[in-house]
């Protein structure tokens, strides 16, 4: 009913639409009408109400909110409803909420959106900064056919559904895939995945895809080490603000692109369309594991997303996972 009333207002503006005639329309009480305006006016929308006229949508929120964000989305997985979006405006992790409510039964290609994370995870226990209104930190449900093992692929393909969707909207800047969950703009972190997955031996059972893009955060929500290692959109766009809204929309719609792409095709699409956008292969990186750190050159990337490092007497190893430096040049 909400969405009905919004799509209603939306094509009428800046006209009135009486709330008795959106009554008859819907086949409900007036009373329902006026709660449901209260709902999409605390959700900050601008809905002027005249006694004599009705109601007027004069304003929408620079919000993720679901009705904005499925809207005109061409999807059948990811987020294909405004059902499928769960949306806070702040909440501890995206992850840990999607995590929850995949254990609860949620349909593949639900999404957790935030406006703010208060306990934004990374790898490995460390955080990601999240502050109200200005990054954008989803996470997506997926129930991929896939070995657990193949998983770390996963990773691959959102780092190109991000870039991708950043090319969409900022075309002139360029941005470039460090393995496996980095996207850097000269140099500088702009977006970070974490990819999280329940399985048993060779079942997975889902995937939560993890994206914290830095869509506008300014240099003075940075702080300590991030001042010198972080970046966003904003910033790199000659301090222009970029619609969230539109970013989201175009995110989701190449996450869905790849991983059909990925059912469809297997592995060699996601990875040949990887190395378009690597930063890492060919170059010489230090990789930091739970097991150590290894020094040599980014040889190849495998079917299952797992990067090959050779050392300078010729050895080579394998990683699914790990921290990699790119070493200057
Ligand atoms: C990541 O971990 O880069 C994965 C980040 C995933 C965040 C998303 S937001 C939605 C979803 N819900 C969650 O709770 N998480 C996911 P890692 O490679 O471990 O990098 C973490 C490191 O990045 C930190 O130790 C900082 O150095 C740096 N960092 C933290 N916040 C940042 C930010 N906003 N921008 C750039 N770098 C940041």
């Amino acid at each position: 009913m909400r969405s009905k009333i919004l799509k209603l207002l939306k094509e009428k503006t800046p006209a009135y639409v009486s709330g008795e005639e959106m009554a008859k329309m819907f086949a409900v009480s007036r009373t329902s009408i006026w709660k449901n305006i209260q709902s999409l006016k605390a959700d900050g929308y601008l809905i002027e109400g005249s006694s004599r006229l009705g109601y007027r949508l004069a304003g929408i929120p620079d919000l993720l909110l679901p009705d904005e964000i499925a809207e005109r989305l061409q999807t059948k997985v990811i987020a294909s409803s405004p059902k499928k979006i769960h949306y806070y405006k702040q909440i501890d992790s995206t992850n840990n909420a999607l995590k929850k409510m995949a254990e609860n039964g949620a349909p593949e290609g639900t999404v957790v959106i935030a406006e703010e994370q208060t306990l934004g995870r990374g790898r490995l226990g460390r955080l990601w900064l999240s502050p109200f209104g200005k990054g954008i930190c989803l996470s997506i449900l997926l129930k991929p056919p896939l070995q657990p093992q193949d998983s770390p692929l996963f990773t691959l393909l959102a780092a190109v559904a991000v870039v991708k969707s950043i090319q969409h909207n900022l075309p002139h800047i360029s941005v470039g895939i460090k393995w496996p969950n980095d996207l850097l703009i000269n140099n500088r972190k702009v977006c970070g995945i974490l990819t999280e997955l329940k399985a048993e031996a060779d079942l997975l059972h889902y995937l939560v895809m993890g994206i914290g893009l830095n869509a506008n955060l300014r240099e003075e929500d940075f702080a300590g080490e991030l001042k010198n290692i972080a970046t966003s959109l904003y910033l790199e766009n000659n301090r222009r603000i970029v619609s969230r809204q539109k970013l989201t929309r175009s995110l989701l719609q190449e996450m869905e692109n790849s991983y059909l792409r990925y059912v469809n095709n297997g592995p060699e699409t996601v990875i040949s369309e990887w190395k378009k956008f690597n930063i890492t292969l060919g170059k010489n990186v230090t990789i930091n594991t739970i097991q150590g750190h290894f020094t040599g050159c980014a040889l190849a990337i495998d079917s299952d997303g797992a990067l090959i490092v050779e050392d300078a007497r010729g050895y080579k190893k394998r990683f699914q996972a790990g921290e990699v430096t790119l070493e200057k040049s």
